[in-house]
């Protein structure tokens, strides 16, 4: 297991290199190139550029998160082939630089909602929370304002300009889709990209929807054990394998964490885990808490556990956290209670391997 830590590059960022390396344990970054349109090549001279950038500060570039899939590919229209080509060649590039593994999402038009992204707490500190009846009182483009106007002038990674123009017209395309043409055209991706993540090497890691719940009648993809087992079923390399994100199927609390997380750890399916804990008021609704188990509904004594016993061999980081201290960046991306959430993982993590090497 290696813990590492998201960071956006082209002083997009308001956590440095520098500092990230002075957390005790992390050994490297999860990035990506904010500024390459959604369906285009990451170039090759871009990609080296962002290693060395990586590699000078002493920390590992293992993880792309994210290239977005470009949405003709999730509609299944005929230009896919020349998005999924684009696709591949990135993959091959990012193979060039050492990366081992890409996480990426097949949400159909909306990347990962929030109702607020600065619900204040308790404690002072601010997190982001989902209220589905709220989500559900707006419309699509009163959505994503609220989104992009809150983002503290950050770029917001999958809520590029460029796809909310015509998003009311793509949540019309796909509540006239069948489910299952859906899913063939989520097949038709895989079949073409796989093979090539294997000649590369790269793994592939897709992220669950965030949040599990339909919005607007949009399909969900990765939100519960039945959909997980039904998606690498489509294609069953383990190059077609998983990121666990407890905070985004933590959204439902009838989702088991540890069960799931079990069963596709030990099938050598998950390659990656974006770990963090969220607090409800209702079965819909919740806001984003510090990692720490009292602090939310999610046990991460038994999340570690599951990971640690069934020999996972990827890449953990925090996921998102709160505002604490006075602290100014971008939404869930702050340095401070990332931090803290890091060494809390590291630390369940040490006293569960020690003390199962006792046994
Ligand atoms: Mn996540």
């Amino acid at each position: 297991m290696k813990m590492i830590f998201r960071w956006f590059p082209g002083g997009d960022d308001s956590v440095t290199l520098e500092q990230i390396r002075q957390i005790p344990g992390i050994t490297g970054v999860a990035a990506m190139l904010t500024d390459i349109p959604v369906g285009e090549v990451w170039p090759l001279d871009r990609l080296i550029k962002l290693r060395e950038e990586v590699n000078a500060a002493g920390l590992e570039l293992e993880v792309i998160e994210s290239i977005n899939v470009h949405e003709d590919i999730k509609k299944g229209l005929p230009s896919r082939d020349k998005y999924i080509e684009n696709y591949i060649k990135s993959i091959e590039n990012l193979s060039k630089i050492g990366v081992k593994c890409l996480c990426y999402n097949l949400m159909p038009v909306m990347d990962w909602l929030r109702s607020e992204l600065a619900y204040p707490l308790k404690d002072g500190s601010t997190a982001m929370a989902y209220n589905h009846e709220e989500v559900l009182k707006l419309n699509p483009a009163a959505v994503a304002n609220e989104m992009i106007g809150n983002s503290k002038g950050f770029s917001l990674p999958g809520w590029e300009p460029e796809r909310m123009g015509v998003m009311s017209a793509d949540i019309e395309f796909y509540q006239s889709l069948p489910e299952e043409q859906f899913w063939s055209n989520l097949k038709y991706f895989l079949d073409a990209v796989i093979p090539y993540a294997e000649k590369y090497d790269v793994k592939m890691a897709i992220h669950p929807d965030d949040p599990p719940f339909s919005i607007f009648g949009l399909p969900k993809v990765i939100n519960n054990i039945d959909k997980i087992r039904k998606f690498l079923s489509l294609n069953s390399s383990p190059y077609n394998g998983l990121t666990i994100c407890t905070g985004s199927l933590g959204g439902d609390l009838s989702n088991d964490l540890p069960a799931i997380i079990s069963e596709f750890v030990s099938q050598g399916r998950v390659h990656f885990a974006h770990i963090r804990n969220v607090k409800h008021s209702s079965e819909k609704n919740f806001t984003e808490s510090a990692h720490y188990s009292p602090c939310g509904d999610l046990d991460m004594y038994e999340i570690v556990k599951a990971f640690h016993d069934n020999g996972f061999t990827g890449y953990i980081r925090p996921d998102h956290g709160r505002m604490i201290w006075g602290e100014q960046a971008r939404p869930g991306y702050g340095l401070y209670d990332r931090a803290l959430g890091a060494n809390y993982l590291l630390g369940l993590w040490e006293a569960i391997h020690k003390s199962s090497q006792k046994r």
